[in-house]
């Protein structure tokens, strides 16, 4: 099936992410960008069904949005933990009684598939609702195999259920289960021996995460589930430097991984490793913002040695409980200084890249998916700057007009 795009304006992501062109046609085919070229009269175009056809009138046509980095599939929430935080609870009673990512892990064990999927649902429909077509699903609230395993079947269901692509990451490493409180190492065993090889060959893992932190796993740790991850042929990423500077970072690339994400305390050494290995820098100004922080990730390190930046929600329960990616897109402007266009290329083709998906996601190029956003603006920064008011004009996912199974997302 064809369709068309007529007299749009594009910014296609490639470069430096901030040229646009004026007066195009984009011509999709099997859910592919078939060609894209300056306009011409709609009477060319006789082989499109007239329902395929949409007059765009110079609307702003950009890559699908994608958030490569949430935490979308949990249980409960902690909202009384927060109430109780902004009225003056230290953290470490908040923790002892038994808060923090453990609070989600055991909610998100007690809570049955059914609920889990419909609270998931609707976070994910907030963010297709603002142009996003790619979303990164963790698990690391289940913390053994069955609960893992229900956040990534919901995960997967959801991919299947919703106009939007899911990749699916491995997070067992996100902290240490009560079981195993008295022997970490224990538990590392068990994601290498079990969790993670069980999980992979059911088909459920895209990539394997660690929180490699005084507060998480430690370096050797993290390099243990790295090397399982790598002999058994599966990405790795990491949540690295986000309260202290352990290495982690550089490990991930080491391991030629995906992206290493937060990054507030990445040195320049770990930026050089990321450069060398072609790992993508994943800034979360969500958690900078939502925690208060103040360290801000090394952007001109970053941009000195040129490492891809990747902008992501991180949405969680605990540190982001905010599923917007055009309120990250702002923050990230605001809060760590980048520019529009890095934001831009942070929400598509970097995105894609820490991803994997750069080779068929992330731009408007001939060969990639037909995954689109039209917005009713003129130029990009105008999705970044106005929030509270939605630009999204219309989403295209895989070639599709936020249809066939896309009908879901409107109920
Ligand atoms: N870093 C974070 O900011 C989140 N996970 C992580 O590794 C926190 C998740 C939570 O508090 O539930
Ligand atoms: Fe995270």
């Amino acid at each position: 099936m064809k369709t068309l795009l007529h007299n749009a304006t594009i910014a296609p992501m490639q470069g430096t992410g901030d040229f646009i062109r004026h007066r195009q046609d984009i011509i999709i085919n099997d859910g592919k960008i078939a060609a894209v070229h300056p306009t011409r009269p709609l009477s060319d175009y006789t082989d499109i069904a007239a329902e395929n056809r949409f007059q765009l009138e110079e609307k702003l046509v950009t890559p699908g949005l994608i958030d490569c980095h949430t935490h979308l599939v949990f249980g409960g929430n902690r909202a009384d933990e927060w109430e109780k935080r902004l009225n003056g609870v230290p953290y470490t009673d908040i923790a002892k009684a038994g808060g923090g990512i453990n609070a989600t892990v055991s909610a998100t064990r007690q809570t049955d598939e059914k609920q889990l999927y419909k609270t998931s649902a609707k976070r994910l429909q907030a963010l297709i609702a603002e142009g996003v077509t790619t979303v990164e699903c963790k698990s690391g609230y289940g913390l053994n195999l069955q609960a893992e395993e229900k956040q990534l079947q919901i995960a997967t269901q959801l991919g299947q259920d919703f106009p939007v692509t899911i990749k699916r990451t491995l997070l067992s490493a996100h902290t240490v289960p009560p079981e195993y409180r008295d022997n970490p190492d224990d538990y590392i065993d068990l994601i290498c021996k079990d969790i993670m090889p069980t999980l992979h060959d059911k088909g459920l893992v895209d990539a394997v995460d660690v929180f490699c932190e005084s507060v998480g796993f430690s370096i050797a740790q993290t390099r243990r589930v790295f090397e399982r991850a790598r002999a058994l042929g599966i990405p790795v990423k990491g949540h690295t430097e986000q309260l202290s500077n352990l290495g982690g970072s550089a490990l991930v690339a080491e391991f030629d991984g995906l992206s290493a994400d937060h990054i507030e305390y990445l040195d320049e050494a770990g930026v050089i490793a990321m450069k060398q290995h072609g790992t993508v820098a994943t800034l979360l100004p969500l958690a900078f913002y939502f925690l208060r922080e103040t360290q801000v990730p090394p952007i001109d390190l970053l941009r000195k040695h040129r490492v891809p930046m990747a902008v992501s929600t991180d949405f969680n329960p605990g540190t982001a409980p905010l599923a917007s990616l055009r309120l990250a897109m702002n923050m990230a402007c605001t809060q760590f200084q980048l520019t529009p266009a890095e934001v831009w290329l942070g929400v598509t083709k970097h995105a894609a890249q820490a991803l994997g998906l750069q080779n068929s996601h992330g731009q408007i190029k001939t060969g990639y998916v037909a995954d689109l956003a039209v917005w009713d603006v003129k130029l990009p920064v105008e999705v970044i700057y106005e929030l509270g008011v939605n630009p999204l004009y219309h989403r295209f996912h895989q070639g599709r007009l936020d249809g066939g199974k896309g009908d879901k997302a409107k109920n």
